[in-house]
């Protein structure tokens, strides 16, 4: 690997999101491509925060930094990237069900699928079930992603689902269901296509939804 491919994936693994821009820029300088920078610097980086968030070695705050770093490289090669037409793996919607606020967990899932290479459609919080519809009938997005912090606010993800199906567009999608009080029965249950735990898991899971 190049010296500076490694010095960015360092960079994404310790959180040093003041230097990522810069060493985007100087690696862009030397000649690499967007998609090398990206495929070669930013994910290698991003998929080993993954591996050890899993294992329990890193912590949110430091995944929310190196999310940050990864972000902060991204906005320097994402013109560049389009400009190749070069497709992402594929697209995201992703929200907070209706009546939740809480979104930290749901921005992280956004970012660490944006690590893995997908675009990211980020509708915010407290998401009605028919503005979840609309953007999946607007985007046509490979994955519909929900989160849900509050065990008063999961039966919206179900009530999503159903209006998805009533719409007729439910198997346009695949979708990808978490947050603290969610777990893999209840997204048997409510006819979701998986659940993940963590971050790092939902990136992996959206990853097999796309071979
Ligand atoms: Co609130 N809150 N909160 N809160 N809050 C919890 C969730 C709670 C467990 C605290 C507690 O009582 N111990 C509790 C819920 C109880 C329950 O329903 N069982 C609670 C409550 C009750 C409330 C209020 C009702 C409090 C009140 O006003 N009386 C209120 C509700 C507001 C609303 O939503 N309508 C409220 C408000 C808030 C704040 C606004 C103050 C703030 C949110 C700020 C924000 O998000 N911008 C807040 C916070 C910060 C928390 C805690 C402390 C932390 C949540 C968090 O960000 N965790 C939380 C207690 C706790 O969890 N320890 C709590 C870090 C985050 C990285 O983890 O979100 O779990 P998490 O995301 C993980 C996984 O779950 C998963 O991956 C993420 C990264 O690994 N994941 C997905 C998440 N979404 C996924 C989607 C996927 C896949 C994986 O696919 C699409």
């Amino acid at each position: 690997m190049s010296d500076i491919l490694s010095k960015l994936s360092t960079a994404i693994i310790e959180g040093d999101f003041a230097s990522t821009p810069e060493m985007a820029e100087t690696a862009l300088e030397e000649g690499l491509g967007p998609d090398e920078i990206l495929n070669k610097g930013l994910m290698p980086g991003m998929d080993h925060v993954g591996v050890e968030f899993k294992a329990g070695n890193m912590f949110v705050p430091e995944v929310l930094r190196s999310a940050r770093s990864m972000q902060a490289a991204m906005d320097i090669i994402r013109p560049l990237l389009a400009e190749t037409g070069i497709e992402p793996a594929g697209k995201i919607v992703i929200g907070t069900v209706k009546g939740d606020l809480h979104d930290i967990g749901k921005n992280l899932v956004g970012m660490m699928c944006e690590g893995a290479g997908f675009e990211i459609i980020d509708l915010g919080k407290d998401i009605e079930p028919d503005a979840f519809v609309e953007a999946v009938k607007e985007h046509s997005p490979k994955i519909l992603g929900m989160s849900a912090l509050l065990t008063t606010t999961m039966r919206a993800m179900e009530q999503t689902i159903r209006a998805l199906e009533e719409t007729g567009i439910r198997d346009s999608v695949k979708i990808m269901i978490g947050g603290a009080p969610v777990t893999q029965a209840f997204s048997d249950q409510i006819g979701a296509d998986g659940y993940a735990a963590n971050a790092a898991s939902a990136s992996d899971i959206a990853k097999k939804f796309t071979p």
